[in-house]
């Protein structure tokens, strides 16, 4: 298995400058070190600040995340049918509009969003009309026609290929929908209470029963916020460094996994590398889970 190493240096799903230097600074750290000689890389295009207008109320900057997940979109759909691991990295979550988009053109798949916040909203029920806060509503076919059309005309996700991880701030919108449409939701305490090995098979045995591969996106924000001040919304009670990091392990063990995404590190609002050095360890969980599995696999 090759890897692909994705970088979506996308700011314009949400309001916060520096957001786009996500993939820079993991690089900075040394990611390209930790991945093998042979993995194939891209950058997907980011349109400049001058071509952005501003004059969308509900759906911000929206053509400069359209230019992004378009690209990101036929990237993903490349890589996964050339048979490689695509490991992305952004950014702000708008960009998974794209990944979305990609995996469906190659088949059906499970999710797994590890994030404080549902992504569930459309431009009717945003209360910020970020973008970053609606790519499960729009791959599941909700909201603006032109989010909902990219990558094609058919829904991207089905409601019941979803299970959230760690959820805990969801506008009332959001909450209908999640409740309306029967998702299925893991809480931070549940988490805690039951352990990730326990609540981790349970969502694999969930999207197992319904489709035959997953693929996991991981939003800083999932972590407890004294843990990240370098994101663009952190939330209190969130996950330790250890819980994240098992279930990026637990995931990473899984042979049907086909991709894995991290956004919203934001080095900008950083203090002191903190929440970059945190997200440059779960990188190096994410790769070395899988360099692991596969050594294993081959001395079988
Ligand atoms: N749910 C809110 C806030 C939010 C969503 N995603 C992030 N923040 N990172 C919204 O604006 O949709
Ligand atoms: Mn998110
Ligand atoms: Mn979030």
């Amino acid at each position: 298995m090759q890897w692909s190493y994705i970088h979506v240096p996308l700011r314009y799903g949400q309001g916060k400058l520096g957001v786009d230097q996500g993939p820079a600074k993991l690089n900075e750290l040394g990611m390209e070190k930790l991945l093998p000689t042979e993995t194939v890389k891209h950058t997907i295009r980011v349109l400049p600040e001058s071509e952005i207008r501003e004059n969308e109320e509900h759906l911000k900057r929206v053509d400069g995340v359209l230019h992004t997940v378009t690209e990101l979109a036929e990237v993903v759909h490349r890589e996964i049918t050339a048979n490689r691991f695509p490991l992305i990295v952004g950014g702000d979550h708008s960009m998974a509009i794209g990944t979305l988009a990609g995996l469906a053109q190659t088949g059906p798949y499970g999710v797994i969003w590890v994030d404080a916040h549902a992504d569930l909203n459309t431009g009717e029920t945003s209360p910020s009309g970020n973008i970053h806060g609606m790519p499960l509503a729009a791959a599941m076919g909700m909201g603006d026609v032109r989010l909902t059309e990219v990558g094609g005309r058919e829904p991207k996700l089905s409601p019941e290929h979803l299970v959230y991880i760690a959820l805990r701030d969801i506008d009332e919108g959001e909450m209908n929908e999640i409740n309306r449409l029967g998702i299925k939701v893991i809480t931070v305490e549940e988490v805690r209470t039951r352990g990730v090995d326990v609540i981790m098979q349970e969502a694999l045995s969930y999207l197992r029963e319904r489709v035959n591969r997953f693929y996991i996106s991981f939003d800083m924000d999932s972590l407890d916020a004294s843990l990240v001040p370098g994101t663009g919304t952190p939330v209190d009670g969130g996950l330790t460094e250890v819980e994240a990091k098992a279930i990026l392990t637990e995931a990473m063990k899984a042979d049907d996994l086909i991709a894995v995404e991290l956004v919203e590190l934001n080095p900008s609002l950083d203090r002191d590398n903190m929440t970059a050095n945190l997200a440059y360890r779960l990188c190096e969980t994410i790769i070395k889970s899988k360099e692991n599995l596969l050594l294993e696999g081959e001395t079988v």
